[in-house]
Order: structure tokens, then sequence, then C-alpha cells
């Protein structure tokens, strides 16, 4: 058994879900909505943390996304999505590094939170949040572009974890007018990114926000 719990509107879920998609790997997907106060029980006694997603597989139960795409790729057949190249590889786990620490945060929880989600909802955006978002945003677009630009990864080469790892925010937070200028302003990211966007794993992944 297979099963991936997550939510339908998370970005890390969705990065999981692209792994096994990409991965070829048949599994449920089960709804639990982290942000609810509390969390869901059953989502506690898969994750302390409280947060999504998770991966359970035949007995064996994980969390933190990182882990996650790390065994979908080493457990199932399918492309490999780890560069045999130990500098490509590197570089792979740059990335997840920087999305996680730096991206995550200011590109989805402050600029896709507050410039798309919340007025989908009908809640009004924080504008405090959205300017330091946008601020804090640009180093790190900055530092992926110097990435992407030495080719070694997000260069359009074979797909890497980097790459699930990185598009579903980068996704969020291109969907903001404000987050898409400051990514055309980076060109080889921004040019990663256009065709990480008609991979049929994004397209069968929207979220619908
Ligand atoms: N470090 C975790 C982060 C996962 C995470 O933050 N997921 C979000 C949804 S995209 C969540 O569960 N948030 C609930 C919360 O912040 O309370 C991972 O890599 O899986």
């Amino acid at each position: 058994m297979i099963r991936l719990t997550g939510y339908r509107y998370s970005i890390y879920t969705r990065i999981a879900r692209l792994a096994l998609i990409e991965k070829g790997v048949a599994h449920d997907l089960a709804e639990a909505d982290p942000f609810a106060d509390p969390p869901p029980a059953a989502l506690l006694a898969l994750n302390p943390f409280g947060r999504v997603p998770v991966l359970q597989h035949d007995g064996f139960t994980l969390y933190e996304t990182a882990a996650i795409l790390r065994y979908v790729d080493a457990a199932f057949p399918g492309p490999a999505l780890v560069p045999a190249d130990p500098r490509a590889a590197a570089r792979m786990a740059q990335v997840i590094g920087i999305a996680d620490a730096h991206g995550y945060w200011p590109l989805v929880r402050q600029v896709y939170a507050h410039l798309v989600f919340r007025p989908f909802e009908g809640l009004a955006p924080d504008p405090a949040e959205v300017a330091a978002g946008l601020a804090t945003a640009g180093p790190v677009l900055d530092a992926l572009e110097a990435i992407a630009a030495e080719a070694l990864q997000l260069a359009g080469g074979p797909l890497s974890l980097a790459d699930l790892h990185l598009a579903p925010m980068i996704a969020a937070f291109a969907s903001a007018p404000e987050g898409a200028a400051l990514l055309a302003a980076r060109p080889v990211l921004a040019l990663w990114w256009q065709q990480m966007a008609h991979r049929p794993s994004m397209i069968a992944t929207r979220t619908g926000r």
C-alpha cells in the first residue's frame, strides 16, 4: 500500500505528488488539513509536527518532503532523479536546502499566500507581509539564478529532485504578477520555469488557487 497524506492546497504535498507521478508510482491520496486548529489527530499520529505530506509504504511511514523524495527515487523503478555526477548531486541538494530554508516562507507564505491565496478565499492580504516577502525573495532568486546559469541543475538537463522540489514554490510565487515580474528578471531561472510549467506532472497537480 502506498499512500500520501496531504492537503489539496499544500505546496509540499504537490512536491511529493510530482515525485510519485514522475516515477510512475501508483498511490492513494488521503486528505488532511494541517492548518486546522488543532491539526487532525490522524495526521498527528503520522507526523508529530502536524505537517503534510506523509508517505506510507507497506508499514513504513515517512515525513519531511526531502526525505520522501529521496525514498521515492530510491525505492521504486523509473527514471533516476538524483544525478550520478557528484557536483550535480551536490547542487541538487543545495537547491532543495535553499528552497526549504530561504525560499518557502517569502515565496509561498508571504507573497503567494497574501497576494493570491487569501484574496481567493475572500481574505484581505497583509501589505507588510507582501512587502517583506518580495524584498526577501530577490536574493533567493539571485542565488537560484546563479545555480541555473552554471547549468549543473535548473538548466533543462535530466529531471532531478531539485526541479520537483522547487517548481511548486516557483509556480505559487509566479502566480502573483509581482512574483512573475521578479522571476522574469532572472532569465535562466525563468526559462527553466517555463519548461517545468509544461510538464504533464505539473499540469496534473495544479491546485486551483
Ligand atoms: N519541513 C516540512 C514542511 C512541510 C510543510 O510546512 N507543509 C505545510 C503545507 S505546504 C504544512 O503542513 N503547514 C502546516 C503549518 O504550517 O502549520 C517538509 O519538508 O515536509
